[in-house]
């Protein structure tokens, strides 16, 4: 690519030392340089395009993953504005990819944006932060097009040509000397765009992954909305009513509700604030569940579901097997929260709350079938919390009559600060012996789990106190569960899942984190829950340090590094590990428990989510789709457990 030869004007000078600050600190503006930052830089060119079909303009998305990981975005909205902008001199869609945070401040008449990554930092962001970016607009008849190096102008705008129709499309390779790696996952995009097509009822999104041979593609599109949303989350689940309740309001601040109820025990409300997935709840998600509680209260009570000398329903009780998600729109949003996902606006919470309470009472009195299961299923819901609530004091009872709260299999850590306490959660107890011997008992904890687990799935609260599996697990961490749970009172910093690398492993680990996700969620939100990595080979010959291998990949990468230095294959043994069991307490210590060598993986609620997602379907009632899973997965279960 040519140069372009241009004096900067102070005006430009500005610019330049405003995206220079964007390369210097990254993170700041993106989140992170992780693969994590790197998918953000997608979503906030997207972000522009949903913005643009918000305004009613655009009605398709095109995104593709070229070779060599070039992102392209294409949109058929109306076009970036080419025109000269009267503040900087320059072509507006100039000033948009290179002054920091102009999309907002230079946008023309729509003026409302209310999509948004999590940063909301736009275009100018994503062209500092990338080797190049091209930018080709349709508009006015004319085919217009600019060029970026690392944030710099190389080719300002011009006119390339005659174009039929408008729209932007946007191509950047983002820079590798700043994110860690240009690996896009395919599956997360494909996530976050289903997710963004699912709130924006009608507009198509389309994703094509031309990085391999075989390309990958995908095309949401749903009419249906957050009814399609909710429909796709329980499609797994066997339903309580045929058709979701929606609720939907365009007043200031616009408001969208799906809810479906299913037999399930647990709860999953997904909030949206812009689009963007609020995580950690908010005002708008405490509207919401206030007026459910209130709403199914008072229809109880009038319709004699409730009897005078009964209590009323808890909220927990009427959000037993909820599925639903909320989504609102918010001009000036405030985030809080550890990770910034916690709506602040208090103004949201009576807007939610009142226009609930309206649409769900008329909705349980137009459709009392629908009223009558659901609320059978609460009222069973709270029955099952007192009972519950007998269990758990049953087993205070007895262990306070014992010496210990803490359950007999745990080797706890001598230390008491639980900022540096981990406690390992290691299946069956030979894997547990090592680990015994083998830990930092300073401030390391062993509890090993032995036998079937219970199936929470089918199970509610009452079962799992006093559960001879799970109880353990429960008193360890010493926090309580469900609504008792309290984040401040853990005993460690980290709960480690440690379980072998084959089939039986992965159901454990499953099995584990679908019960911290139903019954301890903040412990994940909180960034508490890990995964620990053993090695899955060992290479070793006389006088060569012993080289361990977590994949197979590593396996490949090793035996080049050690040709590269004369060792052959033939001349390394191999040690293949089925199981933790079979490495000493000394190998255990140095591969997967040391601090300074080990990896663990932190679990996010998107990993919490799959595995409540795989374990609903292996474990739910639904057959169909349990059968559909063990066809397409059978092909990948030898690679599991060789
Ligand atoms: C492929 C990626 N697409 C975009 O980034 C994109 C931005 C954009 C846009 C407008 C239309 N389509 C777009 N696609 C737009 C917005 C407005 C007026 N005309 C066109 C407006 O906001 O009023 N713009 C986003 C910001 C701007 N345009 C603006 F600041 F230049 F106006």
């Amino acid at each position: 690519m040519e140069k372009y030869n241009h004096k900067y004007g102070a005006e430009q000078i500005q610019v330049l030392e405003g995206l220079e600050a964007v390369r210097k600190r990254p993170g700041m503006y993106i989140g992170s340089t992780s693969v994590r930052g790197l998918h953000h830089m997608v979503y906030e060119i997207v972000d522009n395009c949903v913005d643009e079909a918000l305004a009613g303009y655009c009605t398709e998305i095109n995104v593709v993953i070229e070779p060599g990981n070039i992102i392209s975005v294409e949109d058929n909205g109306r076009g970036i504005p080419v025109e000269i902008h009267p503040k900087t001199k320059i072509s507006t869609a100039e000033t948009v990819y290179t002054v920091l945070h102009a999309g907002g401040k230079f946008g023309g008449d729509s003026g409302y944006k209310v999509s948004g990554g999590l940063h909301g930092v736009g275009a100018s962001v994503v062209n500092a932060l990338s080797q190049w970016t091209e930018v080709t607009i349709r508009r006015d008849g004319g085919l217009y097009q600019m060029y970026f190096e690392k944030g710099k102008t190389v080719k300002k705008l011009e006119k390339i040509g005659d174009a039929k129709g408008t729209g932007t499309k946007v191509r950047f390779l983002a820079d590798d000397t700043i994110f860690e790696s240009l690996n896009y996952e395919y599956e997360t995009l494909e996530k976050r765009f289903r997710e963004m097509a699912f709130l924006t009822k009608g507009l198509k999104i389309t994703i094509e992954d031309k990085r391999e041979e075989t390309p990958k593609k995908a095309e949401f599109c749903f009419e249906g909305g957050l009814i399609s949303f909710v429909e796709f989350l329980n499609k797994n689940k066997e339903k309580l009513h045929k058709t979701p309740i929606y609720i939907e309001k365009n007043g200031d601040i616009p408001v969208e509700i799906a809810i479906q109820y299913t037999s399930s025990y647990s709860e999953n409300i997904y909030t949206f604030v812009n689009n963007i997935n609020t995580i950690e709840g908010g005002t708008h998600l405490e509207g919401f569940k206030r007026s459910l509680t209130k709403v199914f209260n008072d229809y109880a009570r009038s319709h004699n579901f409730l009897k005078e000398k009964d209590n009323n329903l808890q909220g927990e009780d009427i959000r037993e097997g909820i599925t639903a998600v909320v989504s609102v729109k918010v001009k000036e949003p405030q985030f809080e929260g550890q990770t910034k996902t916690k709506l602040g606006n208090s103004e949201v919470t009576g807007v939610v709350q009142s226009m609930v309470n309206e649409a769900l009472s008329t909705f349980l009195e137009e459709n009392p079938s629908v009223a009558k299961a659901i609320l059978e299923k609460c009222i069973s819901a709270s029955r099952a919390r007192e009972a519950a609530r007998k269990a758990r004091e049953l087993v205070r009872k007895k262990n306070a009559l014992e010496t210990s709260t803490l359950p007999g299999k745990l080797a706890d850590c001598s230390s008491k600060n639980a900022d540096e306490c981990e406690v390992y959660i290691v299946e069956g107890d030979s894997a547990g012996g090592s680990a015994k011997q083998g830990r930092d008992r300073k401030f390391q904890a062993i509890l090993p789990l032995w036998g079937k687990m219970l199936n929470v799935e089918k199970a509610r609260a009452d079962k799992i106190y006093g559960n001879d599996k799970l109880n353990p697990v429960i008193l360890a961490v010493g926090a309580g569960i469900g609504a008792d749970f309290d984040i401040t009172k853990i005993r460690y910093g980290k709960v480690i899942i440690m379980a072998d690398a084959d089939v039986d492993g992965a159901h454990i680990r499953t099995l584990l984190l679908t019960f911290f996700f139903r019954y301890m969620r903040p412990l994940i939100e909180n960034g508490n829950v890990y995964l620990a990595q053993p090695p899955l080979y060992k290479l070793s010959k006389k006088g060569m340090e012993d080289v361990y291998c977590y994949t197979d990949e590593d396996l490949e990468k090793a035996y080049k590094e050690l040709e590269e230095k004369g060792i052959t294959r033939d001349q390394l043994g191999v040690q293949r590990y089925k199981g933790l069991g079979e490495m000493n307490p000394e190998q255990l210590w140095e591969t997967t428990m040391n601090p300074e060598t080990r990896t663990l993986i932190k679990v996010t609620m998107d990993d919490a989510i799959k595995a409540d997602e795989i374990f609903t379907l292996l474990m739910g009632d639904e057959v169909e789709p349990r059968r559909e899973f063990i066809q397409a997965n059978a092909k990948y279960v030898k690679n599991l457990d060789i």
